[in-house]
């Protein structure tokens, strides 16, 4: 006990020390709350025809793998809609494109204890969505064709807002740890995303999210993990 006393200590102090940069680091949302999260502010706008979009996580399964919850991995919402939303619910994980309540599901293996390098794939052209965890990758689906994503909305991690960046649940929070959260603008190749998680990345720049150089905004309890956890 006194040990993890004396560890949550010395992230603390480093999350005054690293306010205003991410690099490279990971983020630890160590319980359900309603007001801890990070604004990551994008590259580029999202007015997006296809995308690839990568992070790690790992989660506390007992709160996040409990049949009946929802715990939202990944949100980006304008004024007016949940444009881009990831979950992990009800035994699923799942894409949603301007809407909160038609997504497409994908019964992978769900989030554990130990990190776990999961993508999401669609363009527009075809519909063509899938899901990469460690690297293989779902069945693919037909989601949206012909969709576009709009930009001017604000990428959130941490909580699911219902308004521009506001009206938080902290039973739909997440519990956990996210680090490595990148985007491209289109769909990466399989043999780049079975890469993604390389200390050397010999693919494209994420030209969307980059986790290396984004500006980000870290809110309430969230501690930043220091890189030699990687
Ligand atoms: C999750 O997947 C299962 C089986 O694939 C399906 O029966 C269930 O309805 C899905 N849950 C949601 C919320 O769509
Ligand atoms: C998308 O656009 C293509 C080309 O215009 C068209 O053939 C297809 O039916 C459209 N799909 C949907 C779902 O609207
Ligand atoms: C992926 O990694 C393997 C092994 O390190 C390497 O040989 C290959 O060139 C990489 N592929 C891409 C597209 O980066
Ligand atoms: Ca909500």
């Amino acid at each position: 006990m006194k040990s993890v006393l004396v560890l949550l200590g010395v992230l603390l102090t480093l999350t005054a020390v690293c306010e205003g940069g991410v690099n490279g680091k990971g983020l630890f949302f160590p319980n359900p709350s309603a007001d801890s999260f990070v604004q990551l502010f994008p590259l580029k706008p999202l007015n997006l025809e296809a995308f690839t979009l990568c992070m790690r996580l790992s989660v506390d399964p007992n709160v996040v793998d409990s049949e009946e919850r929802e715990t939202i991995l990944f949100a980006y919402r304008t004024k007016d809609h949940d444009e881009l939303n990831v979950w992990q619910e009800k035994g699923n994980i799942s894409l949603y494109l301007r809407s909160s309540s038609e997504g497409a599901f994908y019964a992978v293996p769900l989030l554990s204890i130990f990190r776990t390098d999961l993508c999401v794939t669609w363009e527009s052209s075809t519909g063509l969505t899938a899901f990469w965890v460690d690297g293989r990758r779902s069945t693919l689906q037909v989601y949206r064709q012909n969709h576009t994503v709009q930009s001017g909305g604000a990428v959130i991690l941490g909580q699911d807002p219902d308004s521009f960046v506001g009206k938080f649940d902290e039973d739909q929070s997440f519990v956990g740890e996210i680090s490595d959260v990148n985007m491209w603008d289109h769909v990466l190749m399989g043999d780049q995303i079975r890469n993604f998680s390389d200390e050397l990345w010999l693919g494209p720049e994420p030209n969307v999210l980059n986790w290396d150089t984004m500006q980000d905004e870290v809110n309430g309890n969230v501690l930043v993990v220091p890189k030699k956890y990687n």
